[in-house]
């Protein structure tokens, strides 16, 4: 089995580039983004408690994105591997996985860190939004999505780095080289299916 973590800040492509890694090297994709988006538009109890800080630009409370991943892995068990979009965004959340994959016999093998100017991030979400009908793609959101990824997300990649899975790839190419950029790093551990 092989793990593999997209990391990057809001915009930075991670759910682009998950479609591309899916495809090609048959991974089962979590985000949790997705599944939160799914949990609101469904207007579940967790949906509803979680629109709240996803409104604000904020992070969802980590007990509540953690309980929701270990049910997805749970859900495939024949899985040649996991790529985790957006998960783990605290080190709180980081340190969840790592107990929750060695208790299952594995472990994150990669994490591929996607860095992008914030202009350019600026620009993408402001772009999306208007077509996403997303309510966190509007200039004074993103800003505190921004925030809040500099404050927690940014010691995640601290939290790799030192533990040595850590690489970081240039995000603000076109989409395809960007991915030909990361695939040359998957493939060190997994060719394509
Ligand atoms: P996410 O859904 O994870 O979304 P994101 O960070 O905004 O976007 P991503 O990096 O995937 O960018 P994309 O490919 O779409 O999070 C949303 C919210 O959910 C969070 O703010 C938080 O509230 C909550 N949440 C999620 N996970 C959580 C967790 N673990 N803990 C707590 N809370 C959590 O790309 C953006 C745009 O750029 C697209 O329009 C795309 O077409 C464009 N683009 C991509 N690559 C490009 C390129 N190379 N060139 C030009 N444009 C490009």
């Amino acid at each position: 089995m092989f793990n593999l973590i997209l990391f990057g800040p809001p915009g930075s492509g991670k759910g682009t580039q998950s479609e591309n890694i899916v495809k090609t090297y048959q991974l089962e994709h979590i985000s949790t983004g997705d599944l939160l988006r799914d949990e609101v538009s469904r207007h579940t109890p967790l949906g509803v408690e979680a629109k709240k800080y996803m409104d604000q630009g904020l992070l969802v409370p980590d007990e509540v994105v953690i309980g929701m991943i270990s049910s997805k892995i749970d859900e495939r068990p024949e899985a040649r591997g996991f790529i985790f979009d957006g998960f783990p965004r605290t080190k709180a959340q980081a340190e969840a996985l790592d107990k929750l994959l060695e208790f299952k016999n594995t472990q994150i093998h990669l994490v591929l860190s996607l860095e992008v100017p914030a202009e350019e991030l600026m620009k993408r979400l402001i772009n999306r939004g208007t077509t996403s009908g997303r309510s966190d793609d509007n200039e004074e959101v993103i800003g505190k999505r921004v925030k809040e990824y500099q404050t927690k997300t940014e010691p995640v990649a601290t939290y790799y780095n030192h533990h040595g899975k850590l690489e970081r790839v240039k995000g603000d190419n076109t989409i395809e080289d960007t991915f030909k950029i990361l695939s040359k790093h998957i493939d060190k551990y997994l060719l394509p299916a």
